[in-house]
């Protein structure tokens, strides 16, 4: 069977309620890798056995592969007791008992574009098997519940590839005729084929060791190409921070004694945390102050904790299926945000967290591709790596820990671990650990993964001087969605804190909920200022006893729960908020609530063709935040950014991109031409004199910098104009580079260009650089950028094989919602053409850029005309992938 012979099946839904335990066991895997340039082939030797005594025939899934050699305990299968499919190897008549199954394949990791399986990035070949991609290695069952006991041998040529790695233990090496070399690999685990990995290349090693709390000493190697070795001192110095870190939290140590990270330049997603021998995206892992941002190194020390993180969540305890995703993701996303949380600030982490989440995730869950937690069903999982499994799926994570505290929570972990080390497990095996390690139960908890849709959480307030009560009345709702027309209410931790008119927090001592009385008190026993309501009905009220004067509420500090917030509370109460919340989560929300009612309003006006124009006390507010040297540097930054044009227009009833961009550009204006000289002052006082210095302060004051030049720039005014020239010039780091270039870019002519042509000189040669200089101008707003983009499929920066350039230029042209969503319909076609070419080369990247046009409902008629024409076009094509296929008739229903 070739992929030629291969007849296409149409695409099938698979289900959740559907899940059956594997038939067969596979005890033990041998797998010899003959890696060659025209061809390679795969022999795997499993050890079978049946899980029941039925004779169920055995089906091995198996995509593009070509069978060369079947054979049970030795002996060739006949032809009449097997039958290849596309995608699967279906096997009947077997022996009663246990087996030896022996498979050879033929493959082509040289003409692999999909990036998944094995494939060659620049020369070297490497695996991507999550989800589904051991399939296109060799035939297996390859679901996570199998697990087995894994033996890599690879052979190849010696020059070629001197670096031959895979999971565990080298446990033999040596050279083979005709200038070939083999080494082979023992992983001591068990794990299912998703966590398999393999890596031959001409590499080099960054080595360094980690003594673990039980005195253990593990050998790290960090691999890249030899001209990249100076650029991963940064992610060795995060795995050793992520290792110690994993230990002081939850106690949890490293269980080999060796850790091998890859880096490629040619990979679909972030990373991947295989047993033992993790694959990182470049992006995430080279770094010089000279070629990464801030932004750079901060998300290179998160993805590598995420990564190491896995080694427990996900890899020690697994998933039973798919559909289980966020039991791994969610959870270890959560821990990758403690981890940075700890490492730099936790208030600019957590809101920086937010904004992806209401800037990525709400928009998905309330568009067509809305899905739970744990989805119910999907085509192509690859289209479930999703912010919703993910992101949503961490704040689900998160409320564990709000709702049992920090210790509670980490009882549950122990727990969890105690009862499913080395299994495959459901999300409920979590819950029910959380729950019985703290003697709990929440009815209405396990919602969280089972509806879709972003609750709406509305509270009203009322004081009672007589009573001295605080009553606030809730009410949720959770949306409908697809497939999903009636919710249920969920249990929703609210935080609350209540201010007197000094801005200090109130004493909490005791809180009505219905007819119950209740105490509150802090972990220590003390009184608390903070309390968690437990909002788990439609409609309740909780009135908090004692309070001596009217406060102004702090409601869902810390973002509590991942819901829409509505309230009365006054825009005099949220500056007031905004200058006194203990919660600096919530002191952020105050300013970030202050700016789209703003924005919101200006655009009403805007739209019924009203002069528009900002008050005063919005300019006084952003100036005593500029100009308070008491906060962080890095959180008044964040304060100082406004809610981005798509968290704007995802609030309006019909999206209206060009007003939301004239708005939010008109404020910034009027902001910079009201507090010029304090933002000149500003980027003075926070310039650099020194080298570059990586730690928080110093990244701080670049952020604010820079948010100020930004600021400036946009009056295009000689003077601030120069003033951005001058930062371009004498940066000595790429964050103060790119930011400059940023803010000279924002204006269109002579001088963007010049700028333009200056920094891809400098840079041609990075390619990770090249990707930041294909971004900027692909998010430009400047008008009819369309046409500039198309012109740079033909650069020499970009290449449409390589992801990181796709997701540059086309995810980032999409970004930009005035360009994206041009009237004329120009944005829509450029896509749909870059995705139908896309498709064909490599559908999982086709079909993340394809997603950009969900939420065309969400526009006026004629948008959505042109938007739903491309979508049809897509799907009318031939032989379009199923991960396209999805993404796009899902959009279209
Ligand atoms: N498990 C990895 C991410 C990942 C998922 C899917 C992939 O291919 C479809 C690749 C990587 C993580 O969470 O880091
Ligand atoms: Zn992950």
């Amino acid at each position: 069977m070739t992929k030629e012979d291969a007849v296409k099946e149409t695409p099938k839904e698979i289900f959740l309620k559907d899940y059956k335990a594997p038939d067969y066991a596979f005890q033990k895997v041998d797998l010899i890798f003959v890696l060659g340039e025209d061809k390679t082939l795969v022999t795997s030797n499993i050890r079978v056995i049946p899980n029941f005594s039925d004779g169920a025939p055995l089906i091995l899934d198996g995509e593009r592969l070509k069978l060369v050699t079947l054979k049970i305990n030795g002996l060739h299968v006949s032809k009449d007791n097997y039958k290849v499919s596309a995608r699967q190897l279906h096997m009947t008549s077997l022996p009663t008992g246990s087996f030896d199954l022996e498979v050879v394949v033929e493959i082509e990791p040289q003409n692999n574009t999909f990036l998944e399986g094995l494939y060659k990035s620049t020369g070297n070949f490497c695996t991507q098997c999550e989800a589904e991609g051991f399939r296109k290695i060799t035939y297996f069952q390859d679901r996570p519940d199998v697990m087995s006991k894994f033996t890599t041998r690879i052979e190849a040529d010696k020059t070629l590839y001197p670096v031959l790695l895979s999971n565990g233990n080298l446990v033999d090496e040596g050279d083979l005729p005709d200038g070939k070399h083999y080494a082979v690999w023992e992983d001591p685990w068990t794990k299912p084929c998703y966590l398999f990995a393999l890596v031959a290349g001409h590499l080099v090693s960054r080595d360094d060791s980690f003594t673990t709390m039980s005195g253990r000493k593990v050998a790290l190697r960090i691999w890249t190409p030899p001209q990249d070795f100076s650029k991963t001192a940064h992610a060795m110095k995060s795995l050793k921070l992520a290792m110690k870190w994993d230990e002081e939290v939850f106690g949890l140590e490293y269980d080999l004694d060796l850790f091998n990270i890859v880096a490629v330049p040619d990979f679909n997603m972030g990373a991947m945390e295989n047993k033992s021998l993790n694959i990182f995206n470049s992006k995430l892992i080279l770094a010089s102050p000279e070629t990464a941002t801030d932004v750079d190194y901060a998300a290179i020390e998160g993805v590598i904790g995420h990564e190491y993180f896995h080694n427990w969540t996900g890899n020690r305890v697994t998933c039973r299926d798919w559909f289980q995703l966020s039991l791994k993701e969610g959870l270890t996303v959560f821990r990758d945000q403690e981890f940075s949380s700890d490492m730099g600030s936790r208030a600019v982490k957590r809101i920086a967290d937010v904004v992806r989440l209401r800037t990525m995730q709400y928009p998905q869950d309330g568009g067509p591709m809305a899905h739970p937690v744990r989805p119910h069903s999907y085509i192509k999982m690859d289209n479930f790596y999703t912010v919703t499994v993910y992101r949503k799926g961490a704040e689900v994570v998160r409320m564990y820990q709000t709702l049992l505290g920090k210790a509670g929570f980490r009882k549950g972990m122990d727990l969890y671990f105690q009862r499913h080390d080395g299994q495959a497990v459901t999300c409920e095996e979590f819950l029910a650990a959380m729950f019985d390690a703290n003697k709990v139960k929440f009815p209405t908890f396990p919602l969280w993964y089972a509806q879709a849709g972003t609750p709406t959480l509305t509270v009203i307030t009322s004081y009672d001087a007589d009573a001295q009560t605080f009553t606030i009345k809730c009410k949720q709702v959770v949306p409908p969605t697809p497939g999903q027309s009636k919710k249920e209410p969920m249990l929703l931790p609210l935080a609350v804190g209540l201010l007197d008119s000094h801005g200090h927090d109130m004493r909490l001592t005791s809180v009505k909920d219905g007819a119950s009385l209740h105490h509150l008190t802090s972990a220590d026993g003390d009184y608390t200022t903070t309390a968690v309501l437990h909002v788990d009905k439609t409609e309740q009220e909780f009135t908090f006893m004692n309070i001596t004067e009217k406060p102004v509420p702090s409601l869902l500090r810390n973002f509590s729960a991942p819901v829409r917030l509505v309230s009365d509370v006054t825009n005099e109460d949220l500056y007031f908020l905004l200058a006194h919340d203990s919660d600096q989560f919530n002191r952020w929300e105050a300013g970030q609530t202050l700016s789209r009612k703003l924005m919101l309003d200006l655009i009403s006006a805007h739209q019924r063709g009203e002069k528009i124009s900002v008050d005063s006390a919005f300019i006084k507010g952003i100036r005593s935040i500029l100009l308070d040297s008491s906060l962080d540097k890095d959180f008044a930054a964040r304060c100082l950014t406004l809610p981005a044009e798509g968290e704007i227009a995802d609030l309006m009833d019909v999206a209206d991109p060009d007003a939301v961009h004239i708005v939010r550009r008109f404020v910034v204006r009027e902001v910079s031409a009201c507090l010029r000289e304090d933002l000149l002052n500003t980027v003075k006082l926070n310039r650099s004199s020194i080298a570059y210095d990586p730690s928080h302060e110093h990244r701080a004051r670049r952020a604010l910098k820079n948010v100020a030049l930004g600021y400036l720039a946009s009056l295009n005014e000689p003077e601030t104009i120069d003033v951005a020239v001058n930062e371009y010039k004498i940066a000595s780091n790429m964050t103060d580079q790119l930011a400059a270039l940023n803010a000279i870019c924002q204006n269109p002519g002579n001088l963007r260009s010049k700028s333009l042509a200056d920094f891809y000189e400098q840079w041609k040669e990075e390619a990770l650089v090249m990707n930041k200089w294909l971004a900027l101008q692909a998010m430009s707003d400047i008008p009819g950028n369309v046409e500039n983009v198309r012109r740079l499929l033909d650069h020499p920066a970009f290449d449409i094989r390589n992801p990181n350039k796709v997701y540059s230029l086309i995810g980032g042209f999409c970004t930009s919602a005035i360009n994206f969503h041009a009237k004329d319909g120009s944005g829509y076609t450029f896509l749909a053409d870059v995705v139908l070419q896309l498709d064909k080369l490599n559908p999982q990247v086709a079909s993340r850029m394809v997603s950009s046009f969900s939420r065309w409902r969400r526009f006026d008629e004629e948008r959505q005309a042109l938007a739903k024409a491309q979508l049809e076009r897509i799907t009318s094509q031939n032989g379009l992938s199923d991960n396209v296929f999805e993404i796009a008739s899902k959009s279209l229903a």
